[in-house]
């Protein structure tokens, strides 16, 4: 980047975070938007004369709400709860939501800005949103989920409807969640509406979307290996996390005749140098989504090695899958992964490589695709979910499979379009930023001052 947009961005930041304090994971997220976008909106008049990107960084709407509820023991608990409504430029705001102790205001605004992008890019008419609550699912009955989730849709309703405001799931919010909170919005509003995604498939849930946003992320990795001619054939995969992403991931990877040889969660990882095969990952599934147990139980089932509070980049792949968290690589952990040989990082979880670890992969030139590309299977199959309940007519699961495949393949082609270097280097971060403003920028220019 030339020095005069060093100082633009700067200059841009400074602002941003004067007006969001402490807000360090939405700082981030904006910075690499706006060290993309700059020298394309200098080129491009109409979207600076607008303020194009001064709006959106500024979310149309927060809503941050009490969420109180009874544990087990009969005493009361209060969380926060939160829904960030970020842009409805192109479609109702779309979004998963979160439930963590970690969660803040600053970081559900930086997964709702990444998802603004995301969405514009799947081309299917979807704003950006994203919510959740600092309630910690871990070691909390059913009842008591039940009860939080309860109350979390008590209020949340009043801001939501299937042409306004669509969540989904997100680490914490899975198939059990968004059962209980539908049964909630159901009640209260005695509507039976797809208001929200990732609903069950007996009540007006899709097909493949708990596969989705795992399916999606390999495809994009494939996608990226077919640019030097290869596919991912017997690569060895290193994957972070064992959650819904994860999980789905490997699945695929399977499928591929990969090797997927890690999988982790917030105490640890396992490496199973034999790889992770369909039983292995039964196995894993009962253990996560049935038992809600440690992943440390798969190296006591099957006898392979345990790495209590490490992260799964020190082991040799030809290929990374972070399907966990934001910032779970740093600038050592991308180093690390280069000198064993790493080509391939395709990011499943949102914003999980730092921007030190982002420019290692950059000037490395390796294939690097960036969670707004790479994860977007998941949002794209929730829209298909919303259509089907629209048509009120479900399709099968070829239909949709075939569908988030096409999406991923129109997602990479739209990131070599805008991110293809002058010396051939696709640098998949442009591309994706790019292609994802303009469908968003233009529609803000349509329709005025908004
Ligand atoms: P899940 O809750 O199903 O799984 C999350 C996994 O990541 C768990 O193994 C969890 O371990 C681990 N994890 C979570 N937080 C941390 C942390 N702070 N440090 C270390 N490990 C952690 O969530 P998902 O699989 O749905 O989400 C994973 C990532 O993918 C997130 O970044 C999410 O935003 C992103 N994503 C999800 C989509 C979806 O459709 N679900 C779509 C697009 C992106 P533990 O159980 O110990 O907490
Ligand atoms: O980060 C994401 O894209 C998600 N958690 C999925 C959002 C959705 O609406 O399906």
């Amino acid at each position: 980047m030339s020095e005069l947009f060093d100082v633009q961005v700067n200059e841009f930041m400074a602002k941003v975070i004067a007006k969001n304090p402490g807000e360090t994971e939405f700082h981030q997220a904006v910075k690499e938007i706006v060290e993309s976008i700059m020298p394309f909106v200098q080129e491009n008049p109409k979207y600076s004369n607008k303020k194009i990107l001064e709006r959106m960084v500024e979310p149309e709407r927060v809503i941050l709400f009490r969420v109180p509820w009874v544990d087990d023991k009969g005493e009361i608990q209060v969380n926060r709860g939160y829904r960030i409504e970020m842009n409805s430029a192109i479609g109702p705001y779309k979004g998963g939501l979160r439930f963590h102790p970690t969660v803040n205001l600053g970081i559900l605004k930086f997964l709702a800005f990444e998802q603004v992008f995301k969405n514009s890019l799947t081309t299917l008419p979807m704003g950006g949103g994203k919510g959740g609550s600092d309630f910690d699912p871990k070691r909390k009955s059913d009842n008591e989920i039940m009860r939080f989730c309860q109350s979390f849709m008590t209020e949340l309703q009043r801001h939501i409807g299937p042409d306004t405001d669509v969540p989904a799931g997100d680490i914490g919010v899975g198939g059990r969640e968004i059962g209980y909170l539908f049964g909630q919005y159901k009640r209260i509003r005695n509507e039976f509406t797809g208001v929200l995604t990732g609903k069950g498939i007996n009540w007006g849930g899709s097909l493949i979307r708990p596969e989705a946003t795992g399916y999606g992320a390999v495809y994009f990795a494939e996608e990226m290996l077919k640019t030097r001619n290869e596919t991912l054939k017997d690569k060895i995969v290193t994957i972070s996390g064992s959650g819904n992403v994860a999980q789905y991931a490997v699945e695929k990877l399977i499928h591929m005749g990969a090797k997927p040889v890690t999988l982790s969660d917030s105490s640890g990882f396992i490496y199973d140098p034999d790889g992770i095969d369909m039983e292995k990952l039964q196995f894993v599934l009962h253990l996560k989504n049935v038992k809600r147990g440690r992943i440390e139980e798969y190296a006591l089932k099957y006898n392979v090695k345990y790495y209590e509070g490490q992260r799964p980049w020190s082991v040799k792949c030809h290929v990374a899958l972070p399907c966990a968290t934001q910032n779970e690589i740093n600038k050592e952990e991308a180093e690390e992964l280069m000198l064993n040989g790493c080509y391939v990082v395709s990011e499943g979880a949102n914003m999980p490589s730092t921007p030190e670890a982002v420019e290692v992969f950059l000037k490395s030139k390796i294939l690097y695709g960036p969670g707004k590309a790479a994860n977007a299977g998941g949002v794209a199959t929730s829209g298909l979910e919303m259509t089907q309940n629209s048509m009120r007519l479900p399709w099968t699961r070829e239909e949709v499979d075939q569908r988030l495949h096409q999406i991923m393949i129109n997602i990479h082609e739209t990131c070599v379009k805008y991110g293809t270097e002058q010396n051939g280097y696709i640098n998949y971060v442009k591309g994706a930023n790019i292609g994802g403003f303009i469908k968003v920028a233009d529609s803000m220019i349509d329709q005025g001052v908004i």
